[in-house]
């Protein structure tokens, strides 16, 4: 007889800004269907198609059960069962003899594979810096727009995302949020039914472009420059609310006076858009009360991207929009959950905290850090590399040497994966882990304000194991002795938030596993009377702190490492303007291997404007091959007015073993890090396109 069907409550782990809220159906110990709570506001009951298949990526014939030790050359993939306590034994005999010799030798690489607090970075963080490893800044994805938001207002916080639905006008800025930001779009035609006018600020027409009422596409890399001509308007108009102002920002005249550089007329040529665009867009923003500006990440991926953000951030304090409800800007509302990381990560831990932390290693260079050799400035070479919660074969910026660095023979290397991605590749020990379904976690989110609790639905698949399972395990074996590294995932769970403090107000821990989820309790306007977490507690149009560091204090735009501006000799080789966002159907590299999810997106695909692919002698359909100077990687060609003129747009991120050529659109990718943030340049990258 089957047995009773069950239901249980989880969260979407995803690197999305929506964290969801689930429900699971249980049949024989199987998760058999996941369905959005129709009872989490947020989440309203839906989810994206991706996380509907989560019961297909969970229980799927690929899943890694069972821990897995390197047979062939490195990158070829093949390997042998090993057991858990041979594969612990082997990682700690070298764990251990590099640590006692060159601890910094030990590097982590770490993303968002799941934005769990206990399965992210806990036990695993503690981990490396018991060991005294080389610490990884965590810059991928969203570290520029990180510090443009905390030199201007002190922390990465915004409007509440359901108000959106009031908003009289949005300005849709580098986000793309039908695939990437579902629930804020819900919002968003919300405010469209009710009159509102939404417009798209993309250089590409994306999915969200083509359904708002207007597009704006400039120039990729180019969002300060159309920032600082729009204050310009407002300032030269007078469409300022003075009292804001006065009471709660800092520097106006500075901003004024570098504002005054950037008339419409200048800004539309940098942005390569018409003034009046500037001007009308200025002055219907500076007109409506509740005009709010939900800017996504996409804009920030280029050398100026902490820039951008700091000039887009500061409309609202010039407008006064924050007055309202339905006004202001979201970038990200990650800041609000009162996270305690220390005592999650511990990084008194280290050997040497706080006056001689280990190393840092930008996860950006990756590739270069693999590579070096080791010397005073950089310290030792690396030896090994754990890897958990990514997949920096595939994602990570300029592949070519990415790949060459994993390839590295005297490189030992642990992945802790749930499938065999273009990473795991390259594993000397390939470790299985469990997913959402099947462990215990918290999360904050970065496009909401709940709190939430993950509870495990189902048992683990195979002999997989919870991250911090591992690491634990790990520890143990090379004898440890260190009672943090060995607290349970509720211990863990329970430390992740300051619950005494006032946004969490009548919740505990044990509440929270009950309900599954509590809002913050947060004003409906935050930042009505200002109250910014700057040092000042004003919006920093002017940012001391950024001068005490020799830098520009006052937002500027600065044109992109690979532009006919910024490099003229390289734009003449490589004239065409790559971007990679990413793909409705994938998240990031995850889901690329579920059949029918990649059979929705087909192939790797290149979007350029016909006048790009008739010079080039390329019509639809083409195979095309797309190079620079750092690699190669080929796709099929879309001949389509989407992308602007000058601009190709390849949908991200395939696995490279799952594309036709093995290759993906990191090969072209660079190394180089934004102004602020140290965050990564994606879409900062020349190309040039041949038919094959
Ligand atoms: N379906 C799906 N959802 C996802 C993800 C996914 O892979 N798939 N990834 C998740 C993650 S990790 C993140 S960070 C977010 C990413 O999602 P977003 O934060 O929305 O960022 P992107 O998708 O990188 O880019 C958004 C838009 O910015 C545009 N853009 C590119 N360059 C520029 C520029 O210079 N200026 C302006 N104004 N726009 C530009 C792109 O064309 C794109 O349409 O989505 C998350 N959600
Ligand atoms: N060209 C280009 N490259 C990009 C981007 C782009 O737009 N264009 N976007 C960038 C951005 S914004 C980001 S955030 C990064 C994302 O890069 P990553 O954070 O590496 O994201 P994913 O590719 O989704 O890989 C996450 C991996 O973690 C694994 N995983 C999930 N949960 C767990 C778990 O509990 N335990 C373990 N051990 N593993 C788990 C998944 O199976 C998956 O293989 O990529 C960046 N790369
Ligand atoms: S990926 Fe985003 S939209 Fe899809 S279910 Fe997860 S949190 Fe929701
Ligand atoms: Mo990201």
């Amino acid at each position: 007889m089957n047995a009773p069907t069950e239901f249980a409550r989880a969260v979407c782990p995803h690197d999305c800004p929506d964290t969801c809220a689930m429900r699971v159906t249980i049949e024989d110990g199987r998760a058999v269907k996941v369905v959005g709570d129709p009872d989490h506001p947020p989440t309203q009951g839906a989810l994206c198609a991706k996380v509907t298949r989560y019961a297909e990526r969970v229980h799927h014939p690929n899943r890694l059960t069972t821990p897995l030790k390197r047979v062939g050359r490195k990158g070829e993939g093949r390997f042998a069962p090993i057991s858990w306590d041979e594969a612990f034994e082997l990682a700690a005999a070298r764990l251990s003899e590099i640590a006692n010799r060159a601890p910094e030798a030990i590097v982590p690489y770490s993303y968002a594979g799941t934005m769990g607090l206990v399965q992210g970075d806990s036990i695993a963080q503690r981990f490396f810096h018991k060991l005294g490893a080389s610490q990884l800044d965590r810059t991928i994805c969203a570290a520029a727009g990180a510090a443009g938001l905390k030199y201007t207002y002190g922390a990465s916080l915004g409007m509440l995302t359901e108000f959106f639905a009031e908003s009289e006008v949005i300005l849709i800025w580098g986000s793309n949020p039908i695939a990437s930001n579902l629930h804020f779009w819900t919002r968003a035609q919300e405010a469209k039914r009710r009159g509102a006018r939404l417009i798209a600020i993309d250089p590409y027409r994306s999915l969200t472009a083509e359904k708002c009422h207007q597009h704006v596409a400039l120039k990729p890399g180019t969002d300060g420059a159309f920032a600082l001509g729009m204050i310009n308007v407002l300032i030269t108009e007078n469409l300022l609310d003075h009292a804001y102002i006065a009471a709660h920002t800092l520097g106006f005249d500075e901003l004024k006076a570098r504002a005054l550089t950037y008339p419409p007329s200048r800004a539309a040529q940098i942005c390569g858009v018409d003034e009046q665009v500037i001007v009308d867009l200025a002055r219907l923003y500076g007109s409506t009360k509740k005009a709010a500006i939900r800017m996504n990440y996409g804009l920030q991926r280029v050398r100026g991207g902490g820039n951008a953000v700091r000039a887009i951030a500061c409309l609202p304090s010039l407008t006064g929009a924050w007055r309202e409800r339905a006004g202001g800007m979201l970038l990200s509302s990650g800041g609000w959950a009162p996270v305690d990381s220390h005592a999650m990560q511990r990084p008194d831990l280290m050997p040497g905290w706080p006056a001689q932390a280990s190393r840092v290693i930008n996860m950006n260079a990756i590739g270069d850090a693999l590579l070096h050799q080791g010397d005073a400035t950089f310290g030792p070479k690396v030896e090994a590399i754990i890897v958990y919660n990514s997949n920096p074969v595939a994602v990570a910026p300029d592949s070519e040497r990415v790949a060459a660095g994993f390839a590295r023979e005297d490189l030992f290397t642990i992945v802790l994966e749930h499938f065999q991605t273009d990473t795991a590749d390259y594993a000397d020990l390939l470790l299985p882990a469990t997913t959402q379904l099947e462990h215990l976690d918290v999360h904050k989110s970065y496009g909401h304000t709940h709190v939430m609790v993950n509870l495990p639905a189902i048992a683990p698949v195979g002999d997989a194991r919870p991250n911090t399972e591992i690491f634990r395990g790990l520890a143990r074996h090379m004898g440890l002795q260190e009672p943090a590294l060995y607290d349970s995932d509720e211990a863990i769970a329970q430390s992740a938030f300051r619950w005494n403090d006032k946004t969490l107000e009548g919740v505990s821990w044990d509440s929270l596993k009950k309900t599954g989820w509590a809002a913050l309790n947060l004003p409906d306007a935050p930042f009505a009377e200002g109250g910014f977490r700057t040092p000042s507690g004003k919006c920093e149009f002017f940012s001391e702190r950024l001068a005490q560091q020799g830098l520009d204090p006052l937002p500027d735009y600065l044109p992109p490492y690979e532009s006919a501006e910024g490099a003229p000799e390289l734009a003449a080789r490589y004239p065409l303007a790559m971007i990679s966002p990413p793909a409705r159907n994938f998240l990031n590299s995850t889901f690329v291997n579920i059949e029918s999810l990649r059979s929705t997106e087909g192939e790797p695909h290149l979007d350029m404007h016909p006048a790009d692919a008739q010079q080039r002698n390329i019509v639809d359909g083409d195979q095309v091959r797309i190079f620079n100077d750092r690699g190669a990687m080929q796709a099929r060609a879309r001949v389509t007015d989407k992308a602007r003129e000058g601009l190709v747009v390849g949908l991200s991120i395939w696995w490279k073993k799952l594309a036709p050529d093995g290759r993906n659109a990191n090969q072209v990718t660079s190394q180089a890090l934004t102004d602020l943030g140290g965050s990564a340049t994606f879409y900062d990258c020349l190309v040039e396109v041949e038919r094959v």
